[in-house]
């Protein structure tokens, strides 16, 4: 409805810094990575110059060896806690030393698309942000996949972007909670903290943190001593449905050696994913590289291959219906973990709350796997929770409530995105 959609683009508005834009107010001061990318495919509905912007503003943290960083600090905040002085990066701009999902050629396809569609294509633009992507494929293929499994792996649970995720608490578990640096958060500050991680989380979190600044940031290094390395299905499908655009773009912009190559990357991804399905979870799972055992906790990571991949009829359908039940007796979909599991938390953060960007994915890959009506009712779904409780940054799937930061930039370009077509006309 075109009030929401206004309220929408004023969210947008407010949260402008420059062009680029904060997830919220003080919670999150700076430029993260996967927002970025989903508000650029917000702005492309509507302002195509600002939709190009935001990923151009989102480049200037690429590193020299071509990874992305999580965030980028154009300008200074107390607000928010670890900041720069923590992270110990050696970048022009201040940007954290760790990466997060590959949305970013996702977002530079539609933008394209859409510029095509409307006579306002910047060549030089697209082409210029079209090797920033190839960079950082390359990047997570070389960093994250040396051995050349196809799946690539995250060093940190903040690469996931599902930061506290059940997915990750056994393998969380054996981190040490000591840390050279003090922690002292400030996201407490600013929502309930029964929302957040627990201290103990983010104690391992700022471990890391350290052993990798210990490390130089040396991709090679980290690797060696990483003491979390998952190989993760969620991370996997995103890039490949990414290389999937990259793959496409090349071919637009005539780049077609740098197209075989990519080619070639995103079929040893798709191979790799298809090994990940269980069929007694009917979903996927991630695989734990340093206990070399599964990911079984039962997580919305386990559906988000469907965006990258065509399966069987048979596979799809047990993915959906394992979907649905999860779905069952919810106010709003989708639970980001099963509500029946002894982890499920319907508040706290990446527990068990339904997440819109996550919703837009998976909406996606129902759609790609010939699961329309029920992608239907989860854009229906989305919608109306937001038009309820607001643009929040996730919601209580039992109740509705929207919970965490307020005036989500995020959830607002997901709105726009989901609120303007049905959602076989979701690309
Ligand atoms: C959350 O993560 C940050 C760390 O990156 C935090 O809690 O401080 C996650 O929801 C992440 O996915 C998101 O990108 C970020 C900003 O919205 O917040």
């Amino acid at each position: 409805m075109t009030k929401y959609i206004d309220e929408a683009k004023a969210i947008l508005a407010a949260n402008d810094r420059g062009g680029y834009t904060v997830p919220t107010d003080r919670l999150y001061p700076f430029q993260w990575n996967w927002d970025s990318a989903f508000v650029a495919m917000g702005f492309a509905a509507y302002d195509i110059d600002r939709a190009y912007r935001e990923l151009e503003r989102l480049a200037e943290g690429q590193w020299a060896d071509g990874m992305i960083p999580h965030i980028v600090f154009h300008q200074p905040s107390d607000s928010y806690f670890p900041g720069p002085d923590v992270w110990r990066t050696d970048h022009v701009i201040p940007t954290s030393g760790i990466t997060q999902p590959p949305v970013f050629a996702m977002a530079l396809r539609q933008i394209y698309e859409t510029a095509v569609a409307t006579g306002s294509v910047a060549e030089e633009r697209t082409l210029a942000l079209y090797e920033t992507a190839l960079k950082w494929h390359r990047w997570w293929y070389r960093a994250r996949d040396p051995e050349g499994t196809g799946l690539v792996a995250l060093l940190h649970p903040w690469e996931s972007g599902s930061d506290n995720s059940p997915a990750w608490d056994i393998a969380l578990a054996r981190v040490p909670t000591v840390t050279q640096t003090v922690v002292v958060r400030k996201d407490t500050g600013h929502v309930d903290p029964a929302m957040r991680p627990r201290d103990e989380d983010y104690n391992r979190f700022i471990h890391l943190l350290d052993t990798y600044a210990d490390c130089g940031w040396d991709p090679a290094r980290q690797w060696q001593r990483a003491e979390f390395k998952i190989a993760d299905v969620q991370t996997s499908a995103i890039l490949l449905k990414a290389g999937e655009d990259l793959q496409y773009l090349a071919g637009v912009l005539g780049r077609g050696d740098e197209g075989d190559e990519i080619a070639a990357l995103n079929e040893r991804t798709r191979q790799a994913l298809k090994a990940q399905w269980r069929p007694h979870f009917s979903r996927f799972v991630s695989r734990d590289l340093l206990a070399s055992q599964d990911v079984v906790a039962a997580t919305q990571a386990g559906f988000i291959p469907l965006l990258a991949l065509d399966l069987d009829e048979a596979t799809a359908e047990a993915a959906g219906a394992e979907m649905r039940k999860w779905c069952k007796g919810m106010q709003v979909a989708f639970p980001t973990t099963e509500p029946g599991s002894a982890s499920f938390e319907a508040k706290r953060y990446w527990r068990g709350p339904a997440w819109a960007i996550i919703n837009w994915l998976l909406i996606k890959g129902l759609h790609r796997n010939g699961q329309a009506g029920f992608a239907e009712e989860l854009r229906r779904s989305t919608i109306s929770a937001i038009e309820k409780e607001g643009f929040a940054e996730y919601f209580d799937p039992k109740t509705g409530e929207g919970c965490g930061g307020l005036g989500f930039s995020w959830t607002a370009a997901a709105y726009i995105a989901l609120e303007r077509a049905d959602s076989s006309a979701i690309v």
